[in-house]
């Protein structure tokens, strides 16, 4: 499998700048490209990527999309004058051409295409290309919003022709909506389309009627296109995440694109003067780490807008250490997303319904009258528990103090959250026979320090163990393996068990000795031991076959999970329940067991693993019952970065599994918010 991350940047793309007064282009300088390549050479991640060089877009490959009329046009900017491109540039709407517009725009759609060959040919698993300007807005026969050439529709048809690639998903996380890319795969099934934008109920730029949430693609290419309008400003880090979690996710999921493109824009980062929104840079490497779980990991991500310099280069940098498989910073902030979110969610989700299974059973039909004021106070205060992170009036108000404010602000987040990676990342327990099946990398562990605590724990727990010693020793491996994550001399490890379900009783006792604060434990299969979780340090759950004999608790949720009905379904219930239950919770290490009967097939644990390392830091240990064994090459592989899981073909789960989830996410989304994707008691007229 391919492996590394490709970095594309040339500084000849800066030479495109504005050069009269105008207040709507001014934000569009040459620094936004210069000043992320500055940070990404601080944190000394600029050597870290596989450098690739840029090269002009052909004509050819511009008429991929583009009229030849248009070509010529933009073409003719190069000989102009200021008189002259002034002129030109008032034919479209928020758009300045400058003379070494044409050449830079080639270089933005060749830089794209290099990229897009460098991932197809496996020369490197993913990466990003730095261009300007940028592409989104841009159509057949048209620049807008400061885009001239359509860069990732561009790559887009492209990758199907030169690779005949027949699904491609495009997900725009800018904060404008990609009219343009939305326009040219309109009636293309081949292309889905996923665009978030402030949007305020038509109010915000384009101001387009088509950017709504019932814009959902035309003809043959119906359900293809995913808007998600944001009629507030203010939307942070729960939102965002809510937005993958219940719309993106399983949408991309079934759809099961090859190639993966994103219309990166980071004015949807905090402190963006246009997008007024707060997500702050470590949402980035969330949703980058999401968008690597699918395609193989193949992921091309490209520059289009972003206006805060600092929030800009931060952001693009915690995209590209999440592409290089760095662990991942926690998501801060309150886990829950806002109504107005949860409301567009649920537009969503109710108008795509006729379009993908995954969405089939959702009862809700769109709301009449989408504003927060048509719904009583004690709701809209009911979701707002906590104070988020920034305001909405702060957000909302973006003038120079602002700017200002937001640049201190991420100077000390940032320090909090760029810590270092051990040297090693994975540490493993297991006999010393079956070590050469775990990829070099993995630091085998032999002996801990833990000896006499193990015997206390395990006296109390099943004295008649103390008497099998090859169960002690490999008990005493897994504390070994633990204690390194804890100490964070690694981040995640594996251990082989013989009694996954006692070792999953020790492994949380252990870390309870430790004062470790919160622990997220996953344990698919039988678990046949009760464990104790009623104060909160840890939340189980459990997916297993048969129906479980108590009602579950906020802490103790078991998920029944039907074999036969099993295949490829059980991504509904890893992006509809476990993930927005354990993003709520916040944990500080997650325990993931694999037991004896477990009903997940392989591709859902290798989902499971690779989706459960955006928590908890990445901090993850998993433990495979012996008789599980069989999976030990893969759960490794998966550890160490050296695989990315593949989920494949999608297979609707069944009408009763889906209703277990949802009566799950009904009992539960008071105590995990995140667990939130419809409005209850929708009010007609
Ligand atoms: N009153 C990108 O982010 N704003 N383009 C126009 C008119 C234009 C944004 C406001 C914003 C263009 C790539
Ligand atoms: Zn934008």
């Amino acid at each position: 499998m391919a492996s590394g991350t490709a970095l594309i940047y040339d500084d000849e793309m800066t030479s495109h700048r504005l050069l009269w007064d105008d207040p709507i282009c001014a934000i569009e300088v040459p620094k936004r490209l210069s000043s992320c390549y500055e940070r990404l050479k601080c944190y000394n991640l600029v050597e870290r990527c596989i450098s690739v060089p840029t090269r002009e877009g052909t004509e050819e490959e511009i008429m991929l999309v583009h009229s030849s009329d248009y070509l010529e046009i933009v073409k003719s900017t190069e000989k102009m004058n200021e008189g002259e491109l002034r002129k030109i540039s008032v034919n479209y709407d928020a758009v300045y051409f400058h003379p070494t517009t044409y050449c830079c725009a080639k270089l933005a759609v060749g830089a794209t295409l290099e990229l897009v060959d460098t991932v197809m040919s496996g020369k490197a698993r993913n990466g990003m290309a730095l261009v300007r300007p940028p592409g989104h807005h841009s159509q057949r026969n048209a620049a807008n919003g400061f885009c001239i050439f359509n860069n990732v529709a561009i790559a887009a048809e492209f990758a199907k022709r030169k690779y005949g690639l027949q699904r491609i998903l495009i997900v725009d996380w800018d904060v404008h909506h990609g009219q343009g890319i939305q326009y040219l795969f309109e009636e293309d099934p081949s292309v889905l389309y996923f665009s978030w934008h402030r949007y305020e109920h038509q109010q915000f730029w384009p101001l387009l009627k088509e950017s709504n949430y019932d814009a959902v693609g035309q003809g043959k290419g119906r359900g293809f296109n995913i808007n998600v309008p944001w009629n507030q400003v203010g939307m942070g880090n729960s939102d965002y995440l809510a937005v993958f979690l219940h719309v993106l996710l399983p949408v991309a999921f079934e759809f099961d694109p090859e190639l993966v493109l994103v219309s990166a824009g980071y004015d949807s980062g905090i402190g963006d003067p246009e997008g007024r929104m707060s997500a702050t840079p470590e949402c980035f490497a969330h949703l980058t780490h999401f968008l690597m779980q699918l395609a193989k990991g193949k992921l091309c991500l490209v520059l289009e807008g972003g206006y805060h310099l600092r929030s800009l280069s931060e952001s693009v940098c915690m995209t590209i250490k999440t592409a290089l498989g760095d662990p991942l910073p926690r998501l801060s902030g309150e886990m829950a997303p806002c109504l107005s979110a949860i409301e567009s969610i649920h537009n969503v989700r109710a108008i795509h319904k006729q379009y993908w299974k995954c969405l089939m059973y959702e009862d809700a039909t769109p709301l009449q009258f989408v504003s927060t004021r048509s719904y009583p106070m004690e709701e809209a205060e009911a979701l707002q528990t906590g104070p988020p992170l920034v305001t909405q009036q702060e957000a909302g108000s973006a003038n120079s103090d602002e700017v200002i404010k937001t640049e201190r602000f991420l100077e000390q987040h940032m320090k909090e959250i760029m810590t270092g990676r051990p040297p090693v990342k994975t540490a493993g327990a297991i006999v010393e026979s079956e070590s050469h099946l775990l990829p070099p990398s993995v630091q085998i562990e032999r002996t801990s320090d833990a000896q006499k605590e193990l015997k206390t724990i395990v006296s109390e727990l099943d004295p008649e163990l103390l008497k099998e010693e090859h169960v002690l020793n490999s008990l005493v491996k897994m504390l070994a393996v633990l204690d390194k994550i804890v100490k964070k001399e690694v981040t995640n490890g594996l251990a082989v068990s013989p009694v996954a379900s006692v070792s999953t009783a020790i492994a949380l006792k252990h870390c309870s000795n430790l004062r470790q604060q919160k622990i997220l434990c996953i344990f698919v299969g039988d678990l046949d031991l009760k464990i104790d979780l009623d104060d909160g340090r840890a939340i189980l759950i459990n997916i297993c076959a048969k129906q479980p004999e108590q009602a579950n608790t906020k802490y103790n949720i078991s998920l029944t999970w039907k074999k036969d009905v099993e295949t490829n379904s059980c991504f509904s219930m890893i992006l509809g329940a476990i993930l927005p239950v354990a993003y709520s919770y916040q944990p500080d290490l997650t325990i993931l067991v694999i037991g004896p009967n477990r009903s997940l097939s392989k591709n859902g644990i290798s989902l499971l693993i690779g989706l459960l390392q955006g928590l908890a830091e990445s901090r993850i240990l998993v433990l495979i019952q012996d008789t599980e064994r069989g999976l030990l090459q893969d759960v490794a592989k998966l550890l160490t970065g050296d695989y990315i899981p593949y989920f494949g073909t999608y297979a609707p789960a069944s009408k009763e599994s889906m209703q277990m989830l949802k009566k799950l996410r009904e009992q539960f989304q008071e105590d995990w918010k995140m667990l939130r994707c419809f409005v209850m008691g929708t009010r007609s007229s």
